[in-house]
């Protein structure tokens, strides 16, 4: 396994990719939809947070792709930098919000998508992250519920009450002069309809660019959400992504803060599970306390899950893919969402650092008892030698 950071649009510089080297990772995963745009109470030194019911920020330009020629470039800085791009995560909505919604303009926009993949794959991009989601990561609140008071967020029960306002998608807004009035609830069976047209279409676009499609499970993991219905609320809801378009390039970006997250299953057996199939592209590694919809995030090493028994799944698992932090709880001090991801990077490395001494350890153990039976079988040789010669 990889060790890898996720960098957000705005930290695609030369500073955050020492950072991450320094912290001993390999890779980055980057975002490229800017999720804080317009919107100064979703400050940029943290996830994107918004609160129960407010959204993220503003989407990007309608229709505005991303280059060949920008993600080459920023390829190359990244690899100027030591490291290696593992991946793209999430779609803007103002290129595929009518993909979701199944709007007027989903024909339109999903030729916008697959040009994205085929553009991604020309640049040297092998991993599209995404969240096929109409509520997205919505309905959270923040509090200072961390180990010492840290600043983290969390549910506070359901968030039925108020559904999306029309213009608004995936937790962002990609039309602010929309008519007033709300998003129309859909079936959880509409939904999944959505998903498979739209892999149908994807899956063999991702394998003629080289492209892995990677889904990010809902969070929270709620089976609704603002009157919306969720795809993969519980474990179990993976195995149907797979199934429903099986292919390499059908992959998984397991999260697995939001998999403990869910009322139902194992986590270590859905980590097993999906890894064993070799469906996960990658990892996001978050601690949690508590399920939806009343959790907190916590500190790698803090929460419900015992996230060195997760590691030592995914080695003995030959998982092969990146693994980088999910979000942490803000520490106090001038850069808390780089203390926060230190933090939890450490914790991977000196996890990381003990499974490898344990692997030595096991095959050091392993060399002892074969030359151990080595005396025991030259002494059978030579019985067999003697009784050989006894009989001619
Ligand atoms: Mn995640």
């Amino acid at each position: 396994m990889r060790l890898g950071l996720g960098l957000y649009r705005h930290m695609l510089t030369r500073d955050y990719y020492d950072f991450a080297r320094q912290a001993g990772c390999t890779d980055v995963v980057i975002h490229l939809v800017d999720y804080f745009r317009e919107n100064a109470a979703n400050p940029r030194n943290n996830q994107p947070t918004g609160s129960k019911y407010e959204l993220w920020g503003l989407a990007g330009e309608p229709g505005k792709l991303w280059t060949v020629e920008e993600m080459v470039a920023i390829r190359r800085e990244i690899e100027e930098a030591g490291l290696h791009l593992a991946a793209i995560e999430n779609l803007d909505p103002a290129i595929w919000h009518d993909v979701l919604l199944d709007g007027p303009r989903r024909a339109e926009q999903m030729e916008y998508v697959k040009t994205t993949i085929r553009r991604m794959g020309e640049a040297g991009v092998p991993v599209l992250g995404y969240n096929f989601s109409i509520a997205g990561v919505c309905g959270r609140v923040s509090g200072p519920w961390g180990r010492g008071g840290a600043v983290t967020v969390g549910m506070d029960g359901p968030v039925e009450e108020v559904p999306i306002p029309k213009g608004s998608v995936w937790n962002m807004v990609y039309d602010p002069h929309a008519e007033a009035g709300y998003v129309d609830s859909i079936t959880h069976e509409e939904l999944w309809r959505r998903l498979e047209a739209f892999l149908a279409e994807m899956i063999p676009v991702g394998e003629a660019a080289g492209v892995r499609l990677a889904l990010h499970p809902d969070d929270p993991p709620m089976p609704t959400m603002r009157r919306q219905p969720r795809l993969v609320y519980q474990p179990g809801m993976y195995q149907r992504v797979i199934d429903i378009a099986p292919s390499a390039n059908n992959a998984l970006e397991m999260c697995v803060g939001t998999l403990a997250e869910m009322t139902e299953g194992d986590i270590y057996e859905a980590v097993d599970r999906y890894t064993r199939q070799g469906k996960v592209a990658y990892i996001h590694l978050r601690n949690v306390r508590g399920k939806v919809p009343y959790y907190r995030e916590t500190f790698i090493d803090e929460g419900d899950v015992d996230m060195a028994r997760i590691l030592a799944i995914l080695d003995r698992n030959g998982f092969d893919g990146v693994v980088i932090p999910d979000h942490a709880p803000q520490m106090s001090c001038e850069s808390p969402w780089q203390a926060g991801m230190a933090h939890t990077l450490g914790f991977v490395v000196g996890v990381l650092a003990m499974l490898k001494k344990q692997r030595q350890h096991d095959s050091e153990v392993a060399e002892v008892a074969i030359s151990a039976a080595q005396p025991a079988k030259i002494a059978e040789e030579n019985w067999n030698k003697l009784a050989f010669k006894s009989q001619s």
